[in-house]
């Protein structure tokens, strides 16, 4: 598997000395000779760091509470655990491109108002009635629900709960800070206001984007959808439909990709999500792909074996598939449904996503 693994030892050249030698004449120079690195630099196939990795919530949800005796929200900035790949120590990243955190949000507190370049998307987790306010306009989480802060947006995060109860909440931050990082493109900034003034009724953005039908006026097509919550109840429903309808795809089962309604594209220019529904006996056939994918399980328990390690999951928990590691998905107990979303514009727009899907179990 490891390309560099397959080539055999080259014999130690007569001349090692002297190459050694030679190398560190032109170090000083900032020169480096490239036959040295060419195979780590052209790699026959993706070599990536990253391992697999499953994150149980279980386990996390009693020590993310901790952390709210430590540090308040305010405080903080935001109270997050970032979830790391276990090969990437010190990088903040899941993948090479991706970060990933389960941020909580306590009932009453204020994550305040601030923007940055890097993209966000919010998954809910854990609990409901926090709100994030994005460009002024407020939306409640429910667990399921897919939110989107895009680059550059104003947004502050609260919890005032919902139908009289408020609860803490918890959510899955997905952002390409690390893709930022790279470009080093970064800004970021703080609001003067701690709480954004909103502008606009919660729901608005819904009713003019989210019901195949755009404002006739609207003309502005930006990089990022103009609906920033894609509610869980619909996408739950639109997948029942199609498990009752149709026979679910060999390898993904019944998998939909959220779109932004004005391009058809993803939703984000740097990450695409997707919900997955496995219906229960699934046992699908392995395929890999270029994007490093990160899962959290929404519903059910069920089996991930990655590059030939098995994961069991179950609701809430979080995995990471690294760049062309084979994947196979099975619930052989009950339906699962999986949320899941990687670098696949950002490769798509430079046309080198790879994908397979192979024949054997
Ligand atoms: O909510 O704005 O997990 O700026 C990391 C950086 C969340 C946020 C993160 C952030 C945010």
């Amino acid at each position: 598997m490891n390309p560099t693994a397959q080539k055999p030892a080259a014999p130690a050249p007569a001349n090692a000395a002297e190459r050694r030698d030679y190398y560190e004449r032109i170090r000083p120079l900032s020169l480096t000779p490239l036959w040295e690195s060419l195979h780590a630099l052209v790699p026959r196939e993706p070599a990536t760091p990253c391992v697999p990795a499953l994150w149980r919530y279980d386990e996390i949800r009693p020590l993310l509470m901790e952390s709210a005796a430590l540090i308040t929200a305010e405080e903080a900035v935001r109270r997050v655990l970032v979830l790391e790949n276990p090969a990437l120590p010190g990088s903040s990243s899941i993948t090479q491109s991706i970060y990933a955190g389960l941020q909580l949000i306590m009932p009453g507190e204020v994550a305040p108002s601030h923007r940055h370049v890097q993209s966000a998307l919010r998954f809910i987790v854990d609990g409901k009635g926090a709100y994030t306010t994005v460009g002024g306009e407020r939306t409640t989480m429910y667990p399921g629900d897919f939110i989107i802060t895009p680059s550059w947006a104003w947004h502050d995060h609260g919890n005032e709960g919902v139908g009289g109860t408020v609860e803490p909440v918890v959510w899955l931050d997905g952002l390409d800070i690390p893709m930022l990082r790279f470009f080093d493109a970064g800004f970021a900034e703080n609001d003067d206001a701690k709480v954004q003034h909103v502008v606009r009724p919660e729901g608005n953005s819904l009713a003019r984007f989210g019901h195949n039908m755009v404002p006739v006026r609207h003309d502005h097509v930006s990089a990022t959808s103009p609906i920033f919550n894609y509610p869980y109840v619909r996408s739950r429903e639109a997948l029942a439909l199609l498990q009752k309808q149709e026979a679910p795809d060999a390898w993904l089962g019944h998998k939909l990709r959220y779109i932004n309604p004005l391009t058809g594209g993803a939703p984000m220019p740097t990450i695409g999500t997707q919900l997955q529904l496995l219906p229960k006996g699934f046992a699908g056939k392995t395929h890999r792909a270029t994007d490093g994918t990160v899962y959290s399980v929404v519903e059910g328990r069920g089996i991930a074996e990655i590059a030939g390690r098995r994961f069991e999951f179950g609701p809430r928990d979080t995995f990471v598939v690294p760049s062309w590691a084979p994947l196979r998905l099975s619930a052989p107990g009950e339906d699962v449904v999986l949320f899941s979303f990687s670098d696949r514009p950002v490769q798509q727009a430079m046309g080198i996503l790879r994908e397979a899907f192979l024949d054997e179990a």
